[in-house]
């Protein structure tokens, strides 16, 4: 049973996704009650919320695609989609309690370290103070819209698939989908069969892994795993394992990463006969080198009699449709993005603010850093959950968060026992880790040859390299030699007299 802490951290988690719900009830159970959640959407679940186009489906099986503390035993399909997986964190909030600690439609605008305490001020003018803040702000986030010539002069109907208009009707009409990444290939599927005419306009093809996305879950699972929990616990412990034989097919080149890539180009070969359209669908890189695409609908949909797949260069956006660069104007009614996100802007364009006013813009002048994805040198009590590296493209998202989470727990009860009143990681322990990060990468999949969304601006691979035991090392046992701790001197309350306790 959680017991009362002497001194009670006041805690500010911004965004409630996964990565924030995880951080609120990890702090719940560890019996820290002082926090509050800034959401700046009208409901929780971060991208789940954010997302909300036709066919989506999370391609990561359901099964292992829920928190550890939360277990889901009747899970509807082996894929869940999109809103199955809202109404689960809805749930999850409700059951724990967190809706008492939420603030829905509260943008953080700035976030400033003051006095060892963070100032934290809110689009709509409230201010809050707190010891810590937990950025929580997830990584595809902020929708990325090419800047086309003559967008504007469209006619009809544009839409980003992050941003879904739910009244938007395409049956009936003549559709355009720019991108070929997860979220294109879903998209496609999903509006094909009832438009006029669907058009994929592709400017890189992506190999897609055949799956039977829409593959229904048999109700007598759910009743035996809802029956034995220690059932349920197995199936999500062997779930974790064999995630973890896939991270290594990313991690390292061996003859796995071999036998997965060989599927993916049978999928192609055996789904699409037309030679010069498998043509155009064949990417010129290793499979998996960005993230995989899985579908078992997408090669039908794209074969369809009223669908076509356009390679040529976009030039223009005309009132009427799209131009290519072979001079044809494809007539369209509307334009569905499916063209990512700024992936790298974490908790930007916040105004946020660490010691001596160091801007985040400073501070990752040279691309986002993050000691162990959780800690920024110069920002003291701050933490962030899903940060930098995090591991998008192998292990379970949940089991990071709530790792990280647990670690930073380990700092909160440190607080409140009164062992210090600001860490911050050091500079050097974060140049540290990320140059073992960059040693990491050379082996990986990602580092083959592709141009992918995990890209910084500065060619560095922001993804986690390493495996789930690496992790677990990593975030289990705080090192207080790779961090600044200061205190108060006993009686001390003016903050210039604070001492430094270790310092490295
Ligand atoms: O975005 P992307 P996404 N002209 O960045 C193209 C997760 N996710 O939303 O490859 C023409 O992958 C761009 O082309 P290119 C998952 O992690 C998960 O599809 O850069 N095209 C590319 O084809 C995924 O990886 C699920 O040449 C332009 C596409 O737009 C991540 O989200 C479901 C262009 C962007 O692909 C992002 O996926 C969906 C231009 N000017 C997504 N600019 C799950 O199931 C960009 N493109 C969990």
């Amino acid at each position: 049973m959680a017991t009362t802490p002497p001194r009670e951290p006041s805690i500010i988690i911004i965004g409630a996704g996964v990565a924030g719900i995880a951080a609120a009830v990890t702090f719940k159970k560890a019996g820290f009650e002082d926090f509050v959640i800034l959401e700046k959407g009208s409901d929780v679940g971060g991208v789940w919320f954010w997302n909300r186009y036709p066919g989506l489906t999370c391609d990561v099986p359901s099964q292992l695609y829920q928190f550890g503390f939360a277990p889901k035993p009747d899970w509807s399909r082996v894929w869940a989609t999109g809103p199955e997986i809202q109404r689960y964190h809805a749930k999850v909030v409700d059951e724990f309690g967190l809706r008492a600690h939420l603030r829905l439609d509260s943008e953080v605008t700035d976030a400033v370290f003051e006095d060892d305490r963070w100032q934290v001020t809110v689009a709509d003018g409230t201010r809050l103070s707190a010891d810590f803040v937990i950025a929580a702000t997830g990584v595809l986030h902020h929708p990325f819209t090419p800047d086309l010539p003559g967008l504007d002069s469209f006619e009809g109907t544009v839409v980003h698939t992050a941003r879904w208009d739910d009244a938007l009707v395409t049956a009936g009409r003549r559709v355009a989908v720019i991108g070929s990444g997860s979220t294109g290939v879903q998209v496609v599927s999903a509006l094909q069969p009832e438009a006029a005419r669907l058009l994929q306009f592709t400017r890189t093809p992506q190999w897609v892994l055949w799956a039977p996305m829409g593959l229904r879950r048999s109700a007598l699972v759910a009743k035996a795993l809802a029956a034995s929990p220690a059932l349920h616990d197995r199936v999500y412990a062997a779930a974790l394992w064999a995630s973890g034989i896939l991270a290594d097919v990313a991690l390292r080149p061996t003859w796995r990463r071999r036998a997965v890539q060989e599927l993916a180009r049978w999928s192609l070969r055996v789904q699409v006969r037309d030679k010069a359209l498998r043509e155009s669908l064949t990417p010129g890189y290793q499979p998996l080198c960005k993230r995989q695409v899985l579908s078992g609908s997408y090669y039908r949909a794209i074969q369809a009699d009223n669908a076509g797949l356009v390679t040529d260069a976009i030039t223009e956006i005309t009132p009427a449709g799209i131009r290519t660069a072979d001079g044809r104007e494809h007539a369209v009614d509307v334009i569905v993005f499916a063209t990512g996100f700024h992936p790298h802007n974490y908790m930007r364009p916040m105004n946020l603010r660490g010691r001596d006013g160091l801007t985040i813009d400073q501070a990752w002048a040279k691309g986002p850093r993050a000691y162990r994805m959780s800690a920024i040198p110069g920002f003291p009590n701050l933490f962030t959950v899903l940060g930098p590296n995090s591991p998008t493209g192998s292990i379970s998202l949940q089991y990071s968060a709530e790792l990280t989470a647990r670690y930073i727990t380990r700092w909160l009860r440190r607080f409140a026992a009164g062992e210090f009143d600001t860490v911050e990681v050091t500079e050097e322990a974060t140049t540290r880790f990320t140059d073992a990060v960059t040693e990491a990468m050379g082996p990986t999949v990602w580092n083959t040859g592709c141009n992918s969304w995990y890209f910084t601006e500065q060619n560095t691979i922001d993804l986690w390299p390493f495996d789930r035991a690496t992790m677990t090392a990593l975030l289990t046992e705080p090192d207080d030699n790779d961090f600044l701790i200061t205190t108060t001197a006993a009686g001390a309350a003016d903050p210039k007299e604070r001492e430094c306790r270790s310092t490295r």
